[in-house]
């Protein structure tokens, strides 16, 4: 009898112990709002979707996730996580570079090489990625959590072009960034910076006569069917980078800061192989639905006539950022050097 109430006491207490310790971590799960620029199925949807998956499958908090339009452009989402009305954001230096002018890093032609392992494992090693870019970022009040790669960068076109003179009198479309638009200028091309929602319809309306994105962008977005004539030129990487607003992240338990950091290389990893192939898969993808397209890869000599082009765009870029973006280009030149032996 005095066991079993005691075991009845003992029941009752735990049950209790259990219900007060699930209130508990209720009351400290937190439903966190994230925003890419991408749509269903794009490299940065599988990014947060991965990195979602982590979050939740490890702690009792929700990741609630916006796709493209749905709060906005890319410059919206960005202004909603500073404000601190979205924790995290996926923002490409694309659109990040006329917030953080070093971000157009990136956009200097040819710096990146074209092979996909070493992009990755630069990445992966570079200090200038990992240590010098969150320190930047956080002085936007931003604490960069992973920068991606989505794919080698390829120009579409009303015509096939294969020099800078082909470039002449037409209008590209760039993400608004101002070293962009130098690269393309000094491409011999007329520079057209524009949000990504105005894309299709301008390519359309002819109102611009080309733009550049990776394969699976052109594939998912359509592009091809406005702007048929495919050139690989070889002189870049299409990046990205997700982040949380910093404020919120330095309010987070250690716990909590440390499952971010575990949900982002987590979703780094998935990205990778996602990527693997990628560029193939779309590339076949749009040569089965379209009869019109072209593919044109510019040999050697035909890069070299772009690629000469470059160091003017490497000077805009100091000129642009000063001594803190001459000491990143340093860096990241070295950290290239150290993955590509060169
Ligand atoms: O060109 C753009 O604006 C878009 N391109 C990609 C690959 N992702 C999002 C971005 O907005």
């Amino acid at each position: 009898m005095f066991k079993n109430k005691t075991l009845k006491q003992m029941v009752g207490v735990s049950i209790f112990t259990l219900a007060a310790f699930g209130a508990t971590s209720i009351a400290n799960a937190a439903n966190w709002r994230y925003a890419h620029e991408e749509y269903d199925g794009d490299v940065q949807d599988v990014y947060a979707y991965k990195f979602k998956e982590f979050i939740e499958e490890n702690s009792d908090h929700t990741l609630q996730i916006f796709r493209f339009g749905e709060l906005g452009e890319s410059d919206d989402i960005m202004e909603q996580t500073q404000a601190g009305i979205l924790q995290f954001v996926n923002q490409s230096p694309g659109f990040t570079g006329s917030l953080i002018p070093e971000a157009q890093i990136f956009f200097i032609p040819y710096l990146m090489p074209t092979e996909m392992d070493t992009v990755i494992e630069f990445f992966r090693e570079s200090k200038a990625i990992n240590e010098d870019f969150p320190k930047l970022y956080a002085e936007q009040g931003l604490e960069l959590l992973q920068m991606y790669p989505e794919g080698e960068m390829v120009v579409t076109v009303d015509e096939p072009v294969t020099s800078p003179a082909d470039f002449d009198g037409k209008k590209i479309r760039t993400m608004t960034n101002p070293l962009l638009a130098a690269t393309y200028e000094a491409f011999g091309a007329t520079p057209t910076p524009l949000p990504w929602g105005e894309v299709y319809g301008a390519l359309q309306t002819n109102m611009i006569q080309g733009q550049e994105n990776p394969i699976f962008w052109i594939e998912s977005g359509g592009l091809y069917e406005v702007s048929p004539n495919l050139v690989f030129t070889k002189h870049g990487w299409f990046t990205t980078a997700s982040m949380a607003n910093k404020k919120f992240y330095d309010g987070l338990s250690e716990e909590d800061q440390k499952l971010i950091q575990d949900a982002a290389d987590f979703a780094f990893e998935e990205i990778i192989g996602h990527i693997d192939g990628l560029a193939e898969e779309s590339l076949a993808k749009i040569e089965e639905a379209s009869d019109n397209v072209t593919v044109t890869r510019l040999n050697d000599e035909q890069v070299e006539a772009f690629k000469e082009r470059a160091p003017q765009v490497e000077e805009k870029f100091i000129e642009m950022t000063g001594e803190s973006g001459r000491e990143l280009l340093n860096q990241f030149k070295a950290d290239l050097e150290a993955v590509t032996g060169e």
